[in-house]
């Protein structure tokens, strides 16, 4: 058994919290060899502080073996106190009326305290991961603020669109899930990002090849993967839950395994077209846990290059939003 790893969760009252705490600590995310200390963070609000420590007091109910501490805190200092994981997952949800642009900078200014405070207090190679939207975006606020850690140890999800191309594309085949692969997500995580069908392959063949309608793949297929957290919260009338817990297990489960490939946001360094200071999902690489490569040299068409300019465009515009807040 290795020694226990610090793992914490911003908005861990939350919904996503909800669906996420229990799948870390049974060893969902980091193996079944693998003890973890919690060290759950939410925001200083006499309610959330209270259905904190309900779910704490869950935790202790399901006797998780792996499970070898919980911190619960409203003090970003002591919440990532030597994390050697972040997962920030709690933000700011846009209210009614409310403007993108505001939303950006309420939600900004709890990444920039929180990059700046992993930062200062959290393990040595810390390994950052956002989920809060506007995810990309914040990602790149918080690292903006690391003088210690690099770049490179900040992600955003995009693996709940991932995941999702990845049904979509085995159920209008007739496949099993199983045999797609290679299904990557470019861009932002909002409904402008672009599932790069043409790369995929099911049961070893080109996707395009296997469904043959380009038309179903540059259309309702986009048009379903990006407005499928819309359909969601039309359906249930909450949004997306259970499966973007399940998304973030997936995105650090593939971070730790060497030889997986997977996309994350990252920051783009120009790859793919876009913007070089930007947090735009793409391909990588898992090399060494918590360690990856950029997969470069998939070569875009003329459609897949216009869906990269939109949504490095809302990327791009997302940043002007925040401009002075960047360090
Ligand atoms: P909830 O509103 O249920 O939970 C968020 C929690 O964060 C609340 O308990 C709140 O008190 C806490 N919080 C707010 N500010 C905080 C701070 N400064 N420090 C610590 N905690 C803080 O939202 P939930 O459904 O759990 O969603 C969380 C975030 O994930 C939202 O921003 C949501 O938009 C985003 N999502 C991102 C997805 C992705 O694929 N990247 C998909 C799912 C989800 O929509």
């Amino acid at each position: 058994m290795n020694a226990p790893i610090r793992v914490a969760v911003t908005g861990a009252a939350g919904q996503i919290g909800y669906s996420l705490l229990f799948r870390i600590a049974s060893g969902a995310m980091f193996g079944l060899n693998q003890p973890v200390i919690l060290q759950l963070i939410e925001a200083p609000i006499e309610k959330a502080l209270k259905a904190l420590e309900g779910v704490a007091m869950e935790l202790d109910d399901c006797a998780f073996p792996l499970l070898k501490g919980v911190v619960q805190t409203s003090d970003a200092s002591v919440g990532f106190k030597d994390a050697n994981w972040c997962l920030l997952v709690g933000a700011k949800p846009r209210g009614p009326g409310m403007e993108r642009a505001d939303l950006l900078k309420d939600n900004g200014k709890i990444f920039t305290e929180q990059g700046r405070i992993i930062d200062a207090v959290a393990a040595t190679n810390a390994r950052v991961a956002v989920v809060g939207n506007p995810a990309n975006t914040n990602c790149m606020i918080a690292a903006s603020q690391a003088k210690r850690l690099p770049a490179e140890n900040f992600t955003a999800m995009v693996r709940l669109d991932q995941n999702r191309a990845q049904t979509q594309l085995a159920k209008k085949a007739g496949a099993d899930l199983t045999d797609v692969k290679d299904i990557f997500i470019y861009g932002n995580h909002s409904p402008t990002m672009f599932p790069a069908f043409a790369h995929a392959t099911i049961g070893g063949k080109p996707a395009p090849q296997v469904i043959n309608d380009d038309a179903w793949l540059q259309g309702p297929f986009c048009e379903t993967v990006g407005k499928r957290g819309a359909a969601i919260i039309a359906a249930r009338g909450l949004s997306s839950a259970a499966s973007a817990a399940n998304a973030l297990v997936d995105h650090v489960r593939s971070l730790v395994t060497p030889g997986a490939v997977h996309s994350i946001a990252v920051k783009s360094e120009g790859r793919y077209g876009f913007d070089p200071n930007v947090w735009a999902g793409m391909p990588v690489r898992t090399t060494t846990p918590g360690s990856y490569e950029v997969i470069t040299g998939y070569a875009m068409d003329d459609f897949a290059k216009s869906k990269i300019a939109a949504t490095n465009k809302e990327l791009v515009e997302e940043r002007s939003f925040v401009a002075g807040m960047i360090a």
